[in-house]
């Protein structure tokens, strides 16, 4: 009995020790960050942080300023403690200093400590008001911006029905552009807002090109008008020679050729006639005799950085020649001639009369938009045609472009030898310089008469005669062909009596 007295007692005044009112209520409160820190602080992209201490007794935990903060657990008894402090993302665009601050507070009997709990980004301010501008090709697309990290819930306003945005996610959001299937370059305003419209964070300028090429993406790198010479005759096959274009992509950006246009002028510029015409037209036209048209709805024809497009005359290999059949022309064996069967497209005129060309069923053929011809379009092997490419706007068909931008009945002086006469022009075409891609002039310099296409396309002029006469018969087997810089890439000043190599060796010679 007396044992069990002992060991009551002693309980007794243990319970009564901890309870004592000599040792004060008291929390002694940790708080991460340096030493001195007397607030807590948490990112603006919302998290949670831990807040250890100390406590005399029992103690509770609460939220005493702020809707956005959470703590947990609620309560604990005396010993070392911790609760969890846990902050909604804060749109930093709210207030205008970029900072708040809430409270939470540690109670332990009559003591109470209030914490500050602070989510701040002092630089979100400099990233206001930003102006950004995008160029978008005609065929439309996706295109991804970013946005300040801490630009927590903000929103993409867009006035215009043909942008939508795809995605929007912390740090960037993704914009859908429609095709532009009008004749016109289009512009959008697309604004970046914080989460509550306080701020404009970015003002996105978005303009959308009429085309899916723009002047000088794809160059004429090479033009072989002059055909090669067969050993037998010293001269090429006058209805079936080899010619090619080799057109470049000279970007660092995969583009396509769908609808690119080759044009070739209507009238000679140079020998012993020329024309003169009442109303000029070169200052906004370029005149044509035909007009071929890359197969493709936007993105048939793709064309990597730096490769070409191979358009021939004919899809052969001219060292092997060609029978085309009851129907077609004959091609004899050339062994100077050049392979062109591997052309990704070839020219080919529905012949109408005994002149027959030859249609290669696995070379596809370019549209024709116009020929004058009706026979088969051999390029003019002196060099007395120019050259461009040019993309019409997506509203223009070949049917449209035949009726709307005929330029038969033009009016000119004839300057011949014999004298000058009044006459009218026949079977002719003109497209806008403003659809022109990249221009050639080609000429004989020696007898240049006139100039075809306007001399902001092309300020000066390339040929093949090496003796710079007329019906030079050492320019066969010559071409043009575009220089190239240090870096690789193909020169365009546009005046291609600097951008090209004149009496040039064919790059597909072998
Ligand atoms: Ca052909
Ligand atoms: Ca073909």
């Amino acid at each position: 009995m007396k044992g069990i007295c002992k060991a009551f007692l002693g309980a007794f005044a243990l319970l009564a020790a901890s309870c004592s009112d000599d040792q004060p209520d008291n929390i002694d409160v940790s708080i991460p960050g340096d030493d001195s820190a007397s607030e807590l602080k948490i990112d603006v992209l919302g998290g949670s942080a831990a807040i250890t201490f100390d406590a005399s007794g029992d103690w509770i935990a609460e939220v005493s300023s702020g809707s956005w903060l959470t703590v947990s657990p609620a309560s604990g008894s005396a010993g070392k403690g911790t609760v969890t402090v846990t902050a909604e993302p804060f749109d930093v665009y709210s207030q205008p200093n970029g900072s708040r601050i809430g409270y939470i507070t540690l109670a332990c009997g009559s003591f109470s400590k209030s914490i500050a709990i602070v989510q701040s980004d002092p630089a979100a301010a400099e990233d206001k008001d930003r102006t950004e501008a995008a160029k978008v090709r005609r065929r439309g697309g996706e295109l991804t911006f970013e946005v300040p990290s801490h630009a927590i819930g903000y929103t993409v306003e867009v006035a215009e029905s043909w942008i939508s945005v795809a995605n929007r996610e912390t740090g960037s959001f993704t914009l859908k552009i429609d095709e532009n299937m009008t004749a016109e370059s289009r512009r959008a305003e697309v604004k970046v807002l914080s989460a509550g419209g306080d701020a404009e964070l970015i003002k996105l300028d978005v303009e959308q090109s009429w085309r899916d090429i723009e002047p000088g993406e794809i160059l004429i790198e090479e033009i072989y008008f002059t055909g090669t010479p067969l050993p037998s005759t010293g001269k090429p096959n006058s209805k079936n020679t080899d010619q090619y274009f080799l057109l470049t992509n000279n970007t660092d950006e995969l583009l396509y050729a769908d609808r690119l246009l080759i044009i070739e002028s209507k009238n000679a510029n140079a020998g012993a006639t020329w024309k003169e015409f009442k109303e000029p037209i070169i200052n906004e036209y370029c005149e044509a005799g035909a007009v071929f048209c890359v197969p493709g709805t936007g993105t048939d024809v793709p064309l990597e950085p730096g490769e070409s497009l191979l358009i021939a005359s004919n899809g052969i290999n001219y060292k092997e020649g060609y029978s085309a059949g009851s129907a077609g022309s004959k091609v004899e064996m050339n062994p100077d001639g050049i392979d062109l069967s591997k052309a990704d497209f070839e020219w080919f005129t529905k012949t109408t009369n005994s002149v027959i060309d030859i249609d290669v069923p696995e070379v596809d053929n370019l549209d024709v938009w116009f020929c004058y011809t009706l026979s088969i379009w051999i390029l003019h092997d002196r060099g007395f045609q120019s050259y461009a490419i040019a993309q019409a706007p997506v509203t223009v068909t070949g049917e449209t472009f035949s009726t709307d931008y005929n330029w038969a009945g033009a009016e000119y002086i004839n300057h011949t030898l014999a004298g000058d006469f009044d006459m009218t022009l026949t079977q002719a075409y003109k497209v806008p310089n403003d659809w022109v891609i990249d221009a050639v002039a080609c000429t004989v310099p020696s007898i240049n008469q006139v100039r075809q296409f306007s001399e902001k396309l092309d300020a000066g002029w390339t040929y093949a005669s090496p003796q710079n006469i007329d019906k030079d018969d050492q320019r066969y087997g010559h071409s043009v062909r575009r220089k190239r810089g240090d870096d690789g890439k193909l020169i365009d000043t546009n005046n291609s009596s600097n951008d090209f190599i004149p009496n040039a060796i064919p790059s597909l010679r072998q």
